[in-house]
């Protein structure tokens, strides 16, 4: 029998559910699935657009919000893997999961609760419940709107605050909200519950199929997935409470332009909610200032017309990233001040409805068939595939871990990573903003296989939630559409020109990208995108053990691109796994030496085809060792990375600063660290 299933989210609220067809094209993906095997072309006219979200700005505090953290030890209670709804059922929700009877662990949140004990909860399939009280200050109650939001539950979640519904959402990795003022209880302990459900299947993003394996105990469902990183659940970002004013700032656009002679420009738009019964609050105007690092003004105006404006800043100090200008990062605060005024220029604290700051880079990106520029200037990226992953806490967020790994971004000198395979933390982008670190932003779309109109829907959504969410964020410089689709197969042609239509009807301001596996004759995604990424393992999965032959089947495979889609090209993953520790001379794979010595020859690759212009970039795969699903090709994880699990570097990280540096002397005549060289010899100048 197989487990098909359903979105928990559908039955709940009666949602039409997705016909679940016995016909091949309906069944679960098949991890096994044979590659060859190809599906109907559909006709995507029935495809819904999602609608445009809205809200979520990033909660912060002032004078007229409070923000307050629900992260830290939450209660969590599995429940059984063969009825994971029976929680529905039986209305846990309706009273504390104590009553249940059932075993209740401390669960810290964020984190993923997968390696957090010792038993089989790490690989659970189906559901588990959290729950946690609070309380909220009464103050609360007057005037005030309160809303909870989750940074990221993966993969979908219902919300009951004290036993009624609040939310529900599905797609891991993204935020999601609702205003619950109306289930608190302002008089005493509230109460959260959330079920969580980590089940992928033919139509989530990323998909999955759970099937039944038979064991010494009987049949038990399993998870089945191809992507190559575990598939870790949980609460993994923070939750928070925030308050606004009944008429309040709900949502914000920015756009940012630089002139040559350093006039910056920044159109806003802006969304306002007050729509609660019976308010009849107008706003009169807008007070918009632009506050540089020191907190002074650099550009101001009032609005009446509130929804949207252009600021002029004269003399703006541009953002630029790391490496490429000895001031990168540079943001200003963007603040906005609504009023509800009897004199339309009145801007005193009285009046003041509701106040909103927002980080803003002010800088210009562009690209055409050969290049992607900032501020005019042609870029070069050279970075990583990185993931979201750390022993104990999975995919937990952790500021500690974001700050180690921002540290070592900047001392190897890299300024690019892509957020392979799904969006990253909130947080981690704010950081790449002011470490002036470039994203390619990719959606949770890996090794996605059945073409079919209801994943192409989930799809766009997870594009469309991903792009509202970091639209804003100067950091990043391209949109990733998916990592390694079946691109070759029939319906992948129909699929991916939707997609890509859709995508770049809300792109913002970014070129299209994706990370392709397949070759430049037979994929059907590149021609629909603005840069080409292909990721390829020269000398490991092909050819193991010849390093001899990178050179020219990578320079031959980068050209063929380009001659076939005439854009600029980029090589999003290479390397190969090496076990800390392990040494052969001469070189023998899985060996630091191995490991060098691949780097190495993809760096000669990588110069020959910088002279010819349209190669914009060297990705490697991965920053740091990862933790993936039990395989025999995998020792404990994937070990493809420059830096160990624990953030230690591997040899080759030398050779990589190296590399990065050299690169960003040459392009953008940085200064080298004091510490890339040591001394050697007073007749060796060990210098580049
Ligand atoms: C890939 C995938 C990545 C894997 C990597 C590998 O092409 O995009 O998710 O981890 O190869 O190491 O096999």
């Amino acid at each position: 029998m197989r487990w098909l299933w359903i979105p928990v989210t559908c039955l709940l609220f009666g949602i039409p559910q997705p016909k679940v067809s016995a016909t091949k094209d309906g069944l679960p993906l098949n991890p096994n699935l044979d590659e060859s095997t190809e599906y109907p072309l559909f006709e995507y006219e029935d495809v819904k657009i999602p609608a445009p979200t809205r809200g979520l700005l990033y909660p912060r505090d002032s004078e007229t919000r409070e923000v307050r953290s629900l992260d830290g030890m939450w209660g969590l209670m599995k429940s059984s893997p063969e009825d994971p709804l029976e929680g529905i059922r039986e209305k846990w929700f309706l009273n504390t999961l104590r009553q249940t009877g059932r075993e209740i662990i401390a669960m810290p949140v964020p984190a993923s609760y997968n390696d957090i004990t010792t038993d089989d909860l790490r690989d659970h399939v189906g559901t588990v419940w959290y729950e946690r009280t609070f309380f909220v200050p009464r103050s609360w109650r007057v005037n005030q709107r309160t809303w909870l939001r989750f940074s990221s539950v993966h993969y979908s979640a219902v919300v009951w605050v004290n036993g009624q519904n609040a939310t529900s959402h599905s797609i891991g990795h993204l935020p999601f909200e609702a205003e619950i003022s109306r289930l608190l209880n302002f008089n005493g302990e509230n109460r959260i519950t959330v079920m969580c459900d980590n089940r992928l299947g033919n139509r989530t993003i990323p998909q999955g199929s759970v099937y039944e394996a038979t064991t010494d105990y009987g049949p038990v469902p399993v998870q089945g997935y191809t992507f190559d990183f575990f598939n870790y659940a949980g609460i993994h970002r923070s939750v928070h409470l925030y308050t606004t004013p009944l008429l309040h700032i709900s949502d914000i656009e920015i756009t940012t332009k630089l002139t040559t002679e350093g006039l910056g420009r920044i159109d806003y738009l802006l969304w306002l909610d007050g729509s609660q019964e019976g308010l009849r609050i107008q706003p009169t105007h807008l007070l918009v200032q632009l506050r540089d690092r020191d907190g002074e003004v650099a550009a101001q105006q009032i609005n009446k017309a509130v929804y949207h404006g252009s600021l002029l800043v004269p003399n703006a100090k541009p953002w630029w990233p790391y490496l490429m200008h000895p001031d990168p990062g540079y943001l200003y605060a963007l603040q906005f001040e609504l009023f509800v005024a009897s004199n339309e220029e009145e801007t005193d604290a009285d009046a003041l409805q509701d106040a909103y700051r927002l980080p803003v880079g002010i800088r210009s990106l562009s690209w055409s068939n050969d290049s992607l520029l900032i501020n005019g200037k042609p870029l070069y990226l050279r970075g990583f595939g990185r993931h979201e992953d750390s022993d104990i806490r999975g995919k937990g967020l952790d500021n500690a871990l974001l700050a180690r790994d921002f540290s070592l971004l900047k001392w190897i000198g890299a300024n690019a990573y892509r957020t392979s395979h799904y969006p990253y933390s909130e947080e981690s982008m704010q950081f790449a903003d002011q470490h002036g670190i470039m994203i390619v932003d990719e959606c949770p779309a890996v090794n996605i296989d059945i073409f079919e109109p209801q994943l192409l829907e989930q799809h766009m959504s997870s594009l469309e939630q991903l792009i509202h969410r970091d639209r804003n964020h100067p950091s990043v410089v391209a949109w990733s559409v998916a990592n390694e689709p079946r691109s070759t197969k029939q319906g992948a042609l129909k699929y991916f020109e939707s997609l890509v239509n859709f995508t770049r009807s809300i792109a913002h301001g970014r070129p299209l990208t994706a990370a392709i596996n397949a070759s430049p004759t037979t994929c059907h995604l590149a021609q629909f995108l603005d840069i080409v990424g292909f990721n390829r393992y020269n000398s490991w999965y092909q050819n193991s053990g010849r390093t001899d032959m990178i050179v020219n089947l990578l320079t031959n495979e980068a050209q063929s691109w380009r001659d076939k889609f005439g854009k600029p090209v980029i090589q999003f993953e290479y390397g190969g796994d090496t076990m800390e520790g392990m040494h052969s001379l001469p070189a023998f794979i899985w060996s630091e030496e191995y490991q060098v010595e691949l780097f190495s020859r993809h760096f000669k690759a990588f110069d020959e085809l910088r002279e010819r212009k349209w190669f914009i970039g060297e990705f490697v795969w991965n920053f740091a060792d990862f933790r993936t699903a039990q395989t025999i090709t995998r020792v404990g994880g994937n070990k493809k990375g420059v830096f160990t699990r624990n953030r230690q570097p591997k040899e080759v990280a030398f050779l990589l600063r190296w590399r990065y540096f050299a690169l960003a002397k040459e392009l953008d005549q940085c200064t080298l660290p004091q510490d890339l060289t040591v001394y050697i010899s007073k007749h060796v100048h060990n210098e580049l």
